[in-house]
């Protein structure tokens, strides 16, 4: 496995700081970051190498007005791909998604213009959704004789429910503003997603990364398993993370009565990005 700073990257951008903030920034502006086939494998590459990279958490945004157009599809027109052939383009998708939904490296996507297509199966692999007042999300696989195929049936049903996502395919409903929050789409509307989104990493980057492993994995699995066994093994996960040494600290600061008190005030989204799209009052 090469490592992180010896990938070789042209439509993506990547930046680590010292506290393990990580950012991956799609970097095709000019087709508006549709999804070729060259960006999906540089996904796969970048998502299977940072979780042992060091990083504590990653902004996923873009570059352009738009977060991402979905599939390039002008590279599938060209290609005029066999059924066999298009099958491998989505099971590249799903490994470049999985790796993102299942890394354990809290992602937060800040989102912004269109998230469409393949673009919102991308973003619904992140773990936390920030839009801005402009980003619109829509599935118009159905009006260019398409299908999902990186994950939608799965992710964004999860989201949205089914009867709202076939609404979508088949009448090209977009969503947006309060509506894309209240429905599930995104967890914060703010004016600057970005900012927002930093705030969020920066925030998860301070629990242990164990914790944040189990979070960013482990649910997603249990999700796959029947109850019985998810209950199971949500008791294996947090045999091994709740007795984890970077959880002493915390663990004796709360017995002395020195950490912090889970009180209204304390709490992000009541600074801002509760949902309404302004700066809420503090509780
Ligand atoms: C593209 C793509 C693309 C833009 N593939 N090249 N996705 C869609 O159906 C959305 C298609 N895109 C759009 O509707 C619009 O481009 C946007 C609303 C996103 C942006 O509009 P705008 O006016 O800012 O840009 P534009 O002029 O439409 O496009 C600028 C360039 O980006 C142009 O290339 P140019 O060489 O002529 O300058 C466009 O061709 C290019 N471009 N979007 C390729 N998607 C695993 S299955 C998933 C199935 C799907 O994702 S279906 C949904 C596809």
């Amino acid at each position: 496995m090469r490592k992180i700073s010896e990938l070789h990257l042209e439509n993506l951008l990547f930046t680590m700081d010292e506290d393990g903030i990580a950012v991956v920034t799609l970097n095709r502006p000019a087709k508006r970051n549709a999804l070729d086939a060259a960006t999906i494998d540089e996904l796969i590459e970048l998502f299977s190498t940072l979780p042992r990279a060091g990083a504590r958490a990653c902004v996923l945004r873009a570059e352009g007005p738009h977060f991402c157009a979905g599939l390039d599809l002008v590279e599938h027109w060209q290609a005029d791909r066999s059924a066999g052939d298009f099958m491998h383009v989505c099971l590249r998708w799903h490994e470049a998604f999985n790796k993102m939904e299942y890394g354990g490296v809290p992602i937060i996507a800040a989102l912004k213009g269109a998230v469409v297509g393949g673009g919102l199966e991308l973003a619904s692999a992140a773990h936390i959704r920030v839009m801005d007042q402009g980003t619109y999300f829509g599935l118009p696989e159905g009006q260019r004789g398409l299908f999902t195929g990186g994950g939608a049936t799965i992710r964004v049903a999860d989201l949205i429910g089914k009867a709202r996502m076939i609404d979508m395919m088949l009448s090209g409903r977009l969503y947006r503003g309060q509506e894309a929050v209240d429905v599930g789409l995104a967890q914060y509307r703010v004016d600057d997603s970005e900012a927002k989104a930093f705030e969020i990493a920066r925030a998860a980057a301070q629990n242990p990364p164990l914790s944040n492993f189990a979070i960013c994995s482990a649910i997603s699995h249990m999700q796959n398993m029947s109850a019985l066994d998810a209950a199971y093994a949500e008791s294996v996960v947090a045999g091994v993370v709740n007795t984890q040494e970077a959880a002493r600290a915390r663990l004796e600061a709360f017995a002395r009565g020195t950490a912090a008190r889970i009180r209204p005030d304390a709490d992000p989204a009541a600074r801002d990005g509760d949902g309404d799209g302004g700066s809420a009052p503090r509780a």
